[in-house]
């Protein structure tokens, strides 16, 4: 990583319009990555723009946000972006692929692009410096790493979103979680993170949680090491499927959980999760999606949850 990270100081070096984008419906590790790569990116002087959407859906980040207001970080709405100048570098964090990205077609627009990214790689937008790193647990903890050798100290505020964002990627430093891992949470623990605040990211409200309780009610097991859990009509956020699945994964002698819901009219997704025995990522995979051994998804058009399910049963048996 060394190495990587001293080319891409010598990168930054060289722009005086620099853009920092991660994936559609933003998380806490692609934002808290963005935050830590800003301080970097302002340590030789120059603006980081923080490419957001325009409007926020998913809560934690808005707080996060909302904790930020007295910071000094350039937020740039996806609309708000006006006659990019060619000598711009793009730096996607926390994914890799063209079509995932909040603002897509900006990649055809700069002079240069980086990419970190901690997913399994599949199809990589095309770019001058990569690290792609599936065995990380988050990309907050690649930039940890190069906040470190770049020996830069962060506020508190940043620290607890940063911290938030492995949280969230680990599953609670449950999956994924190295002790590089811990030695980055460490590193924010220095830098003041507040763990107080990082929870109060996470509160939610009382209904959407004992909404999401009544779901996993229509569950099933498979496999005996396994779960499925069927949603009902209603149209549902990936992240609410998400949230289902790793709580399966509390259920005692489970291995594996899938989550099944319609994300639009015609569309219905799938949201698994595993606790590092079963490859989720080859399962979900071979239904077109993609992601992690631990954490995978995907999304399939014109089906129903029932035929999903059957078929998904299909492949677990
Ligand atoms: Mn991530």
């Amino acid at each position: 990583m060394e190495q990587f990270f001293k080319k891409v100081t010598n990168k930054i070096k060289g722009y005086d319009s620099i853009y920092i984008m991660t994936h559609k419906n933003m998380d806490l590790d692609g934002f808290g990555a963005a935050l830590g790569l800003s301080n970097i990116i302002k340590k030789y002087e120059k603006k980081a723009n923080i490419i957001i959407a325009d409007d926020i859906k998913e809560e934690s980040i808005q707080k996060a946000i909302e904790f930020l207001h007295s910071k000094n970080y350039e937020l740039l709405k996806a609309s708000e972006i006006r006659n990019i100048s060619k000598e711009s570098l793009l730096i996607i964090l926390d994914v890799h692929k063209k079509e995932m990205l909040e603002v897509p077609e900006l990649v055809d627009k700069v002079k240069e692009i980086i990419l970190v990214d901690h997913h399994i790689q599949k199809d990589p937008i095309v770019s001058n410096l990569n690290l792609l790193e599936p065995s990380v647990s988050s990309t907050v903890e690649i930039i940890v790493n190069y906040l470190l050798q770049e020996k830069i100290q962060i506020d508190s505020i940043t620290s607890t979103i940063m911290l938030a964002g492995i949280y969230i990627d680990t599953n609670g430093f449950n999956i994924k979680t190295t002790d590089k891992t811990f030695e980055a949470a460490a590193y924010l623990m220095k830098n003041k993170a507040d763990n107080v605040l990082k929870q109060s990211l996470f509160q939610e409200n009382k209904n959407e949680i004992i909404h999401r309780k009544e779901l996993l009610k229509n569950s099933h097991k498979i496999n005996n090491n396994m779960v499925i859990c069927t949603l009902d009509k209603k149209i549902y956020k990936t992240s609410d499927l998400a949230k289902i699945a790793e709580e399966i994964l509390q259920f005692e002698n489970i291995e594996a959980s899938f989550t099944i819901g319609y994300l639009d009219e015609k569309t219905v997704g799938i949201s698994a999760r595993s606790l590092g025995k079963i490859n989720v990522e080859k399962i979900m995979n071979s239904l077109g999606g993609g992601g992690h051994k631990t954490d995978a998804a995907c999304r399939i058009e014109n089906s129903s949850i029932t035929k999903v399910k059957d078929k998904l049963e299909c492949l677990l048996r």
